[in-house]
């Protein structure tokens, strides 16, 4: 009886344990601020296509394994140049690089582990293009073939902005009815250009699945990149999904892993309105590869039920071309009642042009940031000063037209405000992109005394392009003339997302941490000096030509001035504004 009582007392003793151990365990999942999305008994799969990777494993050649290539012969590159300037990346490489080509693997090792649900929906999906390169738009076709079930294919749909090649007319049909037989294609070609936007809108009314997967024409999908997009679609209407973006370069058509690396990162955009990457908030490492959620959408490359698509709108139909439009549904999703979310176990590979050519609309009006304005005024409460005050010359003349509409929609769909998207959505976005980032100084940077500037090449030669190059100053100035040194201490392009970059005094896009791109600007000696080589800017009227050298307050050739806009208090207090760099040399000494 005592030995009866003595296990009872053991047994409650240890039930109590259990009990304690439960409720903290589910204290612990409670109160972390993951994603829940319901769970459901299905019947799960190994969606893998093992013999596929297995044979491209095998491959060699030109361009394999997503490797770079140059061209050798002459008369190619002379060839090349010209396309260059139209099509804004080397694509005689593309010409000789297989369509089927095979690609480096940049997911995570675990997502081979992961299973989906054995029954999935079929998907639309959809490809907006116009005047894209014949051999770049192929590869996204034959990638898509390749790499995708067949069984989750309803149809493809491809929407041509009324292109101007003939290539993507005729030519185009029967490439594609020879080539991948088995899918469905829908080619639709608009019979006046409609702008991406409304592309899209054209693509998803003709779409026959419910659930729609939106992409670009200069693409490479990834192994397996399906299946875990449409999972976190399934029991839930207002979901959007999107892959983690690897990057094909322009200039050897490359394939890079995502700076991010493999398990993903959040979107956000800056007050210039530029798509910027937040890290994602740490998760316990059990759930690191699951979807997440993200403020902001690159735009081109989703994933969407198409009742949510058009319950959100989908797009403001005054919106033109292209830009901004990525914010727009970012903010529709995340402040209406829905869940953005990337998928770290879905990657698609898309190629960055060199430069985009279209920046003016045929009309003249200044496109992008007609767009940007009208989002910002239906969007941006209080906040939207902060963008205008950036860029005053190009925001003040724009006449955005009639908002009634699109303001009315956003009350319709009941959407909380831009301080609450601040505050919860993107909590480190002001912490990141400072509301009090104003420039040190900004204009045309003009040799003192002289009628030149610095200017950045964006076209023509591929060779020199993105070379910084001393030119006769515009009046008024043109945006490669338009300089800022910046908050982040970059001296960047006003109107373009551009950098100086003392790497062969280059320019790339501006990658905000310091190095190569830290640049400071001695008021006294109007001296501009880079960080990282610790060289000053120096011209050559001879030839106009530019290079760093060593420091010298005595040469006149090394004596710049921004000729709109100095923060003289900003400047001489320069280690108390603008971002610090953690062991980066702040100060001139
Ligand atoms: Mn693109």
């Amino acid at each position: 009886m005592v030995l009866l009582k003595r296990k009872f007392w053991v047994f409650t003793q240890f039930a109590c344990a259990l009990i304690v151990v439960v409720l903290v365990i589910n204290f612990l999942y409670v109160s972390t601020p993951t994603l829940k999305l319901p769970i459901t008994q299905v019947d799960l799969k190994d969606w893998n296509n093992y013999e596929l990777i297995r044979e491209d494993s095998l491959r060699t050649g030109f361009g394999e394994h997503g490797k770079g290539e140059t061209l050798t012969d002459a008369n190619e590159i002379e060839e090349n140049k010209k396309l260059f300037a139209e099509f804004g990346m080397n694509v005689l490489i593309s010409d000789k690089i297989s369509v089927n080509r095979s690609i480096p693997e940049y997911r995570h090792q675990k997502c081979y582990q992961k299973k989906y649900p054995k029954d999935l929906p079929k998907v639309s999906i959809i490809i907006i293009f116009v005047d894209e390169y014949f051999s770049i738009f192929k590869r996204t076709l034959h990638s898509l073939y390749n790499r995708t079930p067949h069984e989750l294919i309803e149809e493809v749909i491809l929407v041509n902005d009324h292109s101007t090649k003939d290539f993507l007319y005729e030519p185009l049909r029967i490439y594609v009815q020879e080539n991948f037989p088995g899918i469905k294609f829908n080619i639709i070609n608009l019979k006046k250009r409609h702008g991406l936007m409304q592309a899209r809108v054209v693509g998803a009314k003709a779409a026959k699945s419910e659930f729609l997967f939106i992409s670009e024409p200069h693409c490479e999908m990834t192994y397996n990149w399906l299946p875990p997009l449409i999972e976190p679609l399934l029991n839930q209407e207002k979901v959007v999904t999107v892959p983690i973006i690897d990057n094909i370069e322009w200039k050897e058509l490359m394939y890079f892993e995502n700076d991010k690396g493999n398990k993903g990162c959040r979107g956000a955009f800056d007050w210039d309105l530029e798509y910027k990457k937040l890290n994602r908030f740490p998760v316990a490492e059990a759930s690191e590869l699951e979807p997440f959620l993200t403020p902001v959408m690159t735009g081109g490359i989703f994933m969407i039920r198409k009742t949510y698509f058009f319950e959100i709108g989908p797009y403001d139909p005054e919106l033109v071309i292209w830009g901004a439009e990525n914010i727009e549904m970012s903010l529709k999703i995340n402040l209406c009642g829905g869940q953005l979310l990337e998928v770290p176990c879905s990657h698609i590979a898309h190629i960055y042009r060199a430069f985009t050519k279209a920046r003016k609309h045929e009309s003249g009006i200044d496109f992008e940031g007609f767009n940007r304005k009208r989002v910002v005024e239906v969007w941006f409460d209080d906040y939207k000063q902060h963008v205008y005050e950036r860029h005053k010359r190009r925001y003040e003349n724009i006449d955005v037209g009639d908002l009634t509409e699109a303001k009315k929609f956003r009350k319709k769909l009941k959407c909380k405000s831009f301080d609450y998207f601040l505050k919860n959505v993107a909590p480190d976005l002001l912490v990141n992109f400072p509301l009090d980032q104003y420039p040190f100084a900004y204009g045309q940077i003009q040799l003192l005394d002289e009628n030149v500037c610095l200017e950045i090449l964006f076209e023509g030669d591929p060779n020199k392009n993105y070379e910084v190059i001393l030119n006769e100053c515009s009046k008024p100035p043109v945006d490669t003339q338009y300089l800022e040194l910046s908050w982040y201490r970059d001296i960047r392009l006003r109107e373009i997302d551009g950098c100086l970059d003392a790497y062969k005094l280059s320019s790339s896009s501006c990658h905000l941490s310091g190095g190569n791109q830290h640049f400071k600007y001695d008021i006294k000696s109007k001296q501009i000096m880079n960080m990282a080589n610790k060289q000053c800017i120096e011209a050559n009227l001879e030839d106009l030509s530019l290079k760093f050298a060593k420091c010298d307050e005595s040469l006149k050739q090394q004596k710049w001035i921004f000729n709109e806009f100095v923060n003289e208090t900003a400047i001489s207090n320069w280690s108390r504004f603008g971002r610090s760099f953690q062991g980066d040399g702040v100060y001139w000494n």
